[in-house]
């Protein structure tokens, strides 16, 4: 039973990837870097408060465009940089492939029992992700199973679209897939900038912080949560919201809550 009383129900949730599905920033992503770095006989060494300084710039070849102006200038004068950076992105992705085989890097507490929660009561699921296709691919065989594509409706990633997170293009793809309005929907994102293109999208959003971004600014957020929870491992409010006043886990009914407020 619908214990809620507002009028929108809620139809389809919209999950971020990178910090919000897994913490893959610091030991997937940046290690990946480091060794395509390595790959290509470069110095350069992404450590974990410099990848926090990164991060602000969403796209990993846009990452590395931004180190290089901001740290290595020296690789501007390249022929053909663009090039160049596509194929060290290219090495990147190979090796945050065999990170994600190796299965080290788990689901954040809460993600795989909401996800078949919302399966089985129809709501539709969707990613929304700067990151590239593939990776949404290998993260998600390694910690959900081989066919665990299949449990997502619209999965718009990478370059789908031109301009990445804090831009709203990536989250009106997916709406536009979904066929859905955005007060039907509810995002779930892990930063600032996670945040800024879903609310430009008219998206009611959900944070769960993760260490880089728990000093973010959350401003316009629903929730800001440590994690989504589990009946037995119970998130914590980063900022108080009375509708968790007595429920500590989220669940499809505290969603529905969420965006009926
Ligand atoms: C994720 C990103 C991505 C990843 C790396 O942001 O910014 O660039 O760090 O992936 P969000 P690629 O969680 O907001 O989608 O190297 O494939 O870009
Ligand atoms: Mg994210």
């Amino acid at each position: 039973m619908d214990t809620t009383n507002n009028h929108t129900s809620l139809k389809a949730v919209l999950f971020d990837v990178d910090g919000t599905l897994a913490d893959t920033e610091q030991d997937g992503h940046r290690p990946a870097f480091n060794a395509a770095f390595q790959e290509f006989g470069l110095s350069w060494q992404w450590d974990i408060p410099l990848y926090g300084k990164l991060l602000q710039i969403t796209g990993g070849k846009e990452r590395i465009r931004f180190y290089i102006e901001q740290y290595a200038t020296e690789a501007l004068n390249k022929a053909g940089l663009d090039e160049w950076i596509a194929s060290l992105h290219k090495a990147k992705t190979r090796h945050f492939k065999k990170l994600m085989e190796q299965g080290d890097i788990p689901l954040r507490p809460g993600v795989k029992r909401l996800i078949h929660e919302l399966r089985s009561k129809n709501i539709k699921i969707a990613i929304a992700t700067t990151t590239t296709p593939e990776n949404v691919t290998y993260l998600l065989q390694s910690t959900l199973g081989k066919d665990s594509m299949g449990l997502f409706d619209v999965i718009g990633a990478g370059d789908i679209v031109p301009k990445k997170k804090p831009a709203p293009d990536i989250y009106y793809w997916v709406l536009e897939k979904l066929k859905l309005a955005p007060s039907q929907c509810i995002a779930i994102e892990d930063s600032e900038n996670g945040l800024l293109a879903a609310l430009a999208a008219d998206l009611p959003t959900l944070i769960t912080v993760n260490n880089y971004t728990r000093q973010q600014n959350f401003d316009g957020a629903l929730a800001v949560l440590s994690d989504l929870g589990e009946p037995e491992q119970n998130f914590t409010q980063v900022s108080d919201n009375p509708i968790f006043a007595d429920k500590h886990w989220i669940d499809t009914e505290t969603l529905q809550q969420l965006i009926g407020k």
